[in-house]
């Protein structure tokens, strides 16, 4: 049985092959994307038992990024087929091409084509599926994202029955993922409560800043009281963990950056594995800080962590040696 199950929409994703606005690209290449299941991947990566549970379309793009999360070592045997709606799909552009009307450089966007995708329609109606029953009975953690509330009225209501259901072993984690595009037309206004409600809340000081107003860790703690443990990701400086002993705060790796989407996946997963590994606070900072490192350095969402034994090797490191 699986140790973990990430829930949440995965898409069909298509990669430029260049830099700049999609009007100028040559052509794309099909890849995954979702962040629910790229920290699906990252954790399998980690060697903790993963499974991603969500919904697809009966189309070749379902197919595919079924198989691919499958050859990642993800278990997808509660992965829904839906036969009248699509797989959804976002296109990424990159920025830095000099074009007019340029994101700059080191920015990336996703454009969404995922209204009324197959995923969309989950609802709590997925509780009373055996295989994914099955799944979230024998869970030590579960894995949500501020993206599926967004998405539909079913989705909002399957997240809060999740977050209800408590069960006693049972870590719940949710990452914020802002994604204001996708609350446009709904009331972002339910999501507080949401996020208030997970053990281990994730979310970087950026997107708190443009979703709350605020990035700083104490003004996140005294907003969102209930999580045992916040952990607030200041981009490519450090990561900040809020727990009841006290804030431990941890540097990030410094890389060169081929392409951001999908390192604050990855740092979930670092971050989750180490915790179901009782590792001590700093070190899950770090595996955090490795994951995301290799999704930084990555064209795609998702990353080939290093080997085991260079990871050991870096959360034994001294603080000097580290960053
Ligand atoms: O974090 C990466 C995700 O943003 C990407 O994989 C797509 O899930 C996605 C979303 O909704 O933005």
């Amino acid at each position: 049985t699986p140790h973990a199950v990430c829930l949440g929409e995965s898409m069909a994703a298509l990669l430029p092959d260049r830099a700049g606005p999609p009007e100028t690209v040559g052509g794309y290449r099909p890849a995954v994307g979702g962040a629910e299941s790229n920290t699906a991947c990252a954790l399998a990566a980690l060697g903790v038992p993963t499974a991603w549970i969500g919904r697809v379309g009966d189309d070749g793009f379902g197919r595919r990024l079924t198989a691919e999360l499958a050859g990642h070592g993800v278990d997808v045997s509660a992965v829904a087929v839906d036969p009248h709606r699509p797989t959804g799909l976002f296109v990424k552009e990159t920025g830095g091409s000099a074009l007019p009307h340029d994101l700059g450089a080191g920015r990336s966007r996703l454009h969404y084509y995922r209204t009324g995708s197959a995923a969309s329609t989950l609802s709590p109606a997925l509780l009373a599926d055996p295989a994914a029953a099955r799944l979230l009975d024998g869970a030590r953690l579960l894995h949500l994202t501020g993206i599926t509330p967004a998405l539909s009225d079913g989705c909002l209501a399957l997240v809060r029955a999740l977050l209800a259901d408590r069960r006693p072993g049972r870590l719940v984690s949710v990452d914020l993922n802002w994604r204001p595009v996708l609350w446009r037309g709904r009331d972002a206004g339910v999501l507080p409560a949401l996020l208030d409600a997970a053990d281990v809340l994730l979310l970087g000081a950026d997107e708190a800043e443009a979703a709350f107003g605020t990035g700083d860790p104490a003004a996140l703690r005294a907003r969102f009281p209930s999580p045992a443990t916040i952990v607030v990701k200041d981009a490519e400086h450090r990561a900040t963990a809020l727990t009841r002993g006290g804030p431990v705060v941890e540097p990030a790796l410094a890389v060169d950056v081929v392409e951001p989407t999908g390192a604050g996946d990855a740092f979930a997963a670092g971050y989750l594995a180490g915790t179901l590994r009782g590792l001590d606070e700093r070190r899950r900072l770090r595996l955090g800080h490795l994951c995301a490192a290799v999704a930084l350095t990555a064209a795609a969402d998702q990353g080939r962590p290093p080997a085991p034994a260079v990871v050991e090797a870096l959360l034994a490191a001294s603080p000097r040696e580290w960053a």
